[in-house]
C-alpha cells in the first residue's frame, strides 16, 4: 500500500501538465487503474484481511483523488496568472501627447470675456436652455403678438395634445436667464449671462445653436453714460487695441429703451479685418437701457432703479478676434479644424491675473 501511495504521489508532482495528470489518474484511480484491480482482489482474501486491506484501499484512493484535485487547481493558477501577466495594461499611463485635445475658441472666449467682465464686477448667472413662453418673451415685453417673435425663428417644444399651455421654447436668448437672476436677487446687481441659444435659421453666419452673452447692470443712479464706459472697456481689452473706438447708433429692441446697436471702426486690409482705425464700421452688440417694463417683469420696482443691458455674440467675436472665416464649421467637430483653430490647455485668458 505505501509502495502504491508513494508511486502515484510521485507521479502526481512529477506531473508537466493537465494531460499527465489525466494519464496518472486513469492508471490510479479509473475503472481499470491499479486501485480497481486491488479492488477484486479482496474476493480472495479472508472476510478478516479483507476488513483491512478494503478501507485502505478507498482510503488510498481518495488521498490520490485529492492530490490529483489539488494539482489541477495548482495548474489552472499558474496558467491564469500566466495570462494576466500578458494580458496586463497599466491604465494610468498618459494619452500619447499627439491626440491631446484642444480648448475650442468659443469655450476660449467665453473664459477671456468673463475675465475682463469679472475684473469690472460681474458675476456669471446661468439658467436652463429650455424655457417657459413667459421668461423667454412676455417678461421681456414681448407679448404674444409682437412681432419680434416671428423675427426669432423659434423653436417650440411638443406638448401633449390635450395640453393647452403655451409650449416651452428652445431660449432664443440669454435674457431670461436675467429675469430669473433678478427675481432670486434682486438690485443693485451685475451679472453676465453667457450660455447657448436656438434660433431656427442656418447659413454661412447663422448655425440654429450658437452663443450669447448678455450683461446687465442695474443701481440707484445707472445711465447710457456707464454702459458707454463699461463697453468701451471690455472691447479695448478684449481686441487687445487700445485705439479702439465704438459708435453708438440709436436702434430698437423690446427690451431696452433707449436702445444702440454698437458698431466698431475698423478696416480691410488684404482679406483680413483690422480693427481700431479706418473709415469702416462693424456693428458689433446691441445695448441699451433696461425697459421699466422688463425690471418690473423682475420684480425690480422702476421708479427706484435703473439699468443698462448689452448683448453680444460669442461665436461672431471668436470669428473677429481669431480670424476664423466660416461659423458652420464651429459645430462640425472636424479634428482638422479644432486642432487648428483650438487652444492649449494652459493658454490662459488674456486678462487672468493668474
Ligand atoms: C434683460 C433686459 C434686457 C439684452 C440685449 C441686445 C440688446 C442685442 C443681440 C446681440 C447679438 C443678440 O447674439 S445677438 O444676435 N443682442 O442686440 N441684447 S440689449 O437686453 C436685455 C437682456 C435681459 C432682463
Amino acid at each position: 500500500m505505501d509502495d502504491l501511495r508513494d508511486k502515484y504521489l510521485g507521479q502526481i508532482a512529477g506531473a508537466g501538465d493537465e494531460a499527465d495528470l489525466e494519464t496518472v489518474r486513469l492508471a490510479a484511480v479509473g475503472k481499470k487503474g491499479e486501485i480497481a484491480l486491488k479492488m477484486r482482489e479482496l474476493g480472495k482474501m479472508t472476510p478478516e484481511e479483507r476488513q483491512q486491506v478494503g478501507p485502505a484501499l478507498n482510503a488510498l484512493k481518495d488521498e490520490i483523488t485529492s492530490a490529483i484535485s489539488a494539482r489541477k487547481a495548482g495548474m489552472e493558477d499558474a496558467a491564469l496568472d500566466a495570462r494576466l501577466r500578458t494580458e496586463w495594461l497599466d491604465v494610468t499611463l498618459p494619452t500619447r501627447a499627439r491626440r491631446r485635445g484642444t480648448i475650442h475658441p468659443v469655450s476660449q472666449v467665453t473664459e477671456e470675456v468673463t475675465a475682463i467682465f469679472a475684473d469690472l464686477g460681474f458675476s456669471v448667472a446661468e439658467g436652463p436652455q429650455i424655457e417657459t413662453d413667459w421668461y423667454n418673451f412676455d417678461a421681456l415685453n414681448i407679448p404674444g403678438h409682437h412681432p419680434a417673435r416671428a423675427e426669432m425663428d423659434t423653436f417650440y417644444m411638443a406638448r401633449a395634445a390635450d395640453d393647452d399651455r403655451p409650449p416651452h421654447v428652445l431660449r432664443t436668448h440669454t435674457s431670461p436667464v436675467q429675469i430669473r437672476s433678478l427675481e432670486k436677487t434682486g438690485a443693485p446687481t451685475r451679472i453676465i449671462c453667457p450660455g447657448r441659444v436656438y434660433r431656427a435659421d442656418y447659413d454661412q453666419t447663422h448655425t440654429p445653436m450658437f452663443h450669447q452673452v448678455e450683461g446687465m447692470a442695474i443701481d440707484r443712479d445707472i445711465s447710457m453714460a456707464n454702459l458707454k464706459w463699461v463697453l468701451e472697456e471690455f472691447c479695448r481689452a478684449f481686441f487687445e487695441i487700445d485705439g479702439i473706438e465704438l459708435r453708438f447708433r440709436a436702434s430698437h429692441f423690446p427690451f431696452t429703451e433707449p436702445s444702440a446697436e454698437v458698431d466698431i471702426r475698423c478696416f480691410w486690409e488684404g482679406g483680413t479685418l483690422k480693427l481700431g482705425e479706418g473709415d469702416d464700421w462693424m456693428e458689433i452688440l446691441g445695448s441699451g437701457m433696461m425697459h421699466p417694463k422688463v425690471l418690473a417683469a423682475g420684480g425690480i420696482d422702476p421708479d427706484v432703479w435703473q439699468g443698462f443691458a448689452f448683448g453680444i455674440g460669442i461665436d461672431r467675436l471668436a470669428m473677429l478676434k481669431y480670424g476664423i472665416p466660416d461659423l458652420r464649421a464651429f459645430f462640425d467637430s472636424d479634428l482638422r479644424w479644432l486642432r487648428h483653430y483650438g487652444f492649449g490647455a494652459l493658454q490662459a485668458p488674456t486678462r487672468h491675473a493668474g
